[in-house]
């Protein structure tokens, strides 16, 4: 059977890396395979481009190129770890997807839609997400909580931008959210890390229940029926 592809997105400091660590204890403890990736990133060629994009060594040339190698990282992401995890029944959990393409490049970066979505369906062919939490929350609180963890070095190349930029994010996020109700569950990440936890929770034992999803380990897995529409979970 194959695995379940789940992709966490959001502004900056929305506490997805916390929850995904969190979420993937839990369903190893549950008998299930996890993996956990990230964007850009996963796999060493596209740790590289994370250092270039992350550094803004790229910003100088231009949004399209930033969004090409957002897509070349993802591309080798998927080919290298995440096709290979679902194929052989793995729960792929990835921190940033390409939604994050479409909102940080396209929304705030003024990156032609069309072109985007070219490159989307060209590298993420049979690797779409099955399931999207969209972790939402004024950026003026994810940002706070993001210094909190900043390196050395301070904020990165996104981090930087101002509050207007992070605000049209968040609300493109919530449009793909609106947009795509059976993929998106938008998730209240302003709670606290406790109540987070049991949002996301709640959210992901209804969706394999919905799915007919079953550790390995406990039982033989059922044929996987049709999904019904999300409802949100812990949202405002
Ligand atoms: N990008 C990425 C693009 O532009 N295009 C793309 O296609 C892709 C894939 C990635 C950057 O690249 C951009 C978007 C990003 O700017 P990153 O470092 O991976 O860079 O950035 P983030 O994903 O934003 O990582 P952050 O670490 O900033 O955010 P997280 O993972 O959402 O937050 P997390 O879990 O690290 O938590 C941050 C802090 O908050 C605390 C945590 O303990 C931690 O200290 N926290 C909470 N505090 C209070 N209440 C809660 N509920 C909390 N949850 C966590």
């Amino acid at each position: 059977m194959r695995g379940q592809f789940i992709t966490f997105e959001g502004g900056e400091g929305a506490g997805k890396s916390t929850q995904i660590k969190r979420l993937a204890k839990r369903l190893e403890k549950d008998g299930y395979d996890v993996l956990i990736t990230r964007e850009p990133g996963g796999t060493s060629g596209a740790e590289a481009v994370r250092h270039v994009v992350l550094s803004g060594a790229a910003k100088q040339f231009g949004t399209d190129m930033e969004a090409v190698l957002f897509a070349a990282a993802r591309a080798d992401n998927v080919e290298q770890l995440i096709k290979p995890a679902l194929e052989n029944g793995t729960i792929v959990l990835c921190d940033r997807f390409m939604d994050s393409s479409r909102v940080y490049q396209g929304v705030s970066g003024g990156v032609d839609k069309e072109f985007l979505l070219a490159m989307e369906r060209a590298v993420t062919e049979g690797a779409r997400p099955d399931l999207t939490f969209i972790f939402d929350l004024p950026p003026e609180v994810g940002l706070a909580r993001a210094a909190d963890v900043w390196a050395e070095d301070g904020p990165d190349r996104f981090e930087q931008d101002d509050l207007q930029l992070q605000e049209a994010r968040r609300q493109g996020f919530l449009e793909i959210a609106e947009e795509e109700p059976d993929r998106c569950i938008v998730i209240d990440a302003s709670q606290s890390l406790a109540k987070v936890s049991k949002a996301l929770d709640a959210a992901v034992d209804t969706y394999f229940e919905t799915i007919q999803r079953k550790p390995k380990s406990k039982s033989t897995p059922k044929s996987t029926s049709k999904r019904k529409p999300k409802t949100k979970a812990g949202s405002k």
